[in-house]
């Protein structure tokens, strides 16, 4: 039994939704691994799209990574390994349509996951911030990889650098969202979408996304560089701004990374 998701199907269109308001729907092992299962379910249920939305729609969409969960300085935070690179991982990997509907806030690494959804559709209140730099953190070099692929640099220069929230009318401007429409309009609008790709062919569909998913990731990286992007990252993890950004977050204070 799902304890922080809520899962249904409806004719081949599916729903994920996020359940755990309490911690602002921060994607924690226990609630990553419970979406993990839900998508290998309707995949197994020749589910053609579905819709990623947290269960109830308020101030917060998602927190981004249980910042509880991660490690202690000196260990890379974001490994191939780690819970939510694996869910990322797993949606760009559906073969099928994964939709993003966003009312409220999303921070950190549920951007990244929403930005890893197929489409998003997004309302007034929908607002984005990436936030390693609140934390001291090196973000991911795939998730660097394919915030870059999915956003002008200069856009993602201002996410990664300044951790602000980007607001819903310069996210769509940005090409974060889709479609921005009308808080009361938005469930409509993204389930219409949703079933309007299911209604397309699946097999089409899915030779698309899994050559796509496939040139994004396609580029030529030396040996030699692979070893110094680990070694700037591990610099940084393994530095005081990490071990402040952490501790400022559990102190409920603001960083000092002076
Ligand atoms: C654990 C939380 C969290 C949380 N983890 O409610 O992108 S990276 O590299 O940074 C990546 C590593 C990543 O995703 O890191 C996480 C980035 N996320 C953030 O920086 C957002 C941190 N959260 C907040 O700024 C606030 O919680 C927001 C603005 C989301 C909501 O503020 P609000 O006042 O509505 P609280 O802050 O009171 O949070 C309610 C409870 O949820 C916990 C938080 O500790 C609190 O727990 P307690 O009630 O036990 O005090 N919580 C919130 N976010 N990411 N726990």
């Amino acid at each position: 039994m799902s304890t922080t998701i809520r899962v249904s199907v409806d004719d081949k269109v599916g729903t994920l939704a996020i359940d755990n308001f309490a911690k602002r729907n921060a994607l924690g092992a226990t609630t990553v691994h419970e979406m993990l299962s839900a998508l290998s379910e309707f995949e197994h249920q020749g589910v053609r799209a579905i819709v990623l939305r947290p269960a109830e729609l308020r101030d917060v969409w998602s927190a981004g990574h249980d910042i509880d969960e991660l490690p202690v300085r000196g260990v890379d935070p974001l490994p191939f390994g780690d819970p939510l690179e694996e869910l990322l991982r797993a949606v760009r990997g559906y073969p099928g349509a994964v939709i993003a509907m966003v009312h409220g806030t999303v921070w950190g690494g549920a951007c990244d996951l929403v930005l890893n959804c197929d489409m998003v559709v997004g309302d007034e209140t929908a607002a984005f911030a990436v936030t390693p730099a609140r934390l001291g953190l090196p973000y991911s070099a795939s998730g660097i990889q394919y915030f870059l692929a999915r956003l002008p640099l200069n856009v993602v220069n201002e996410l990664m650098m300044t951790a602000d929230l980007i607001p819903a009318e310069r996210a769509y401007a940005v090409g974060i969202l889709n479609r921005l429409v009308r808080s009361d309009t938005l469930h409509d609008h993204t389930y219409e979408l949703a079933r309007k790709v299911r209604s397309r062919s699946g097999d089409s569909i899915r030779a698309y996304k899994l050559q796509a998913t496939t040139f994004v990731r396609a580029v030529a990286l030396s040996a030699q560089d692979s070893q110094w992007i680990n070694q700037v990252r591990h610099d940084v993890y393994s530095g005081d701004d990490y071990a402040e950004g952490i501790n400022a977050f559990r102190e409920k204070r603001p960083p000092d990374f002076e």
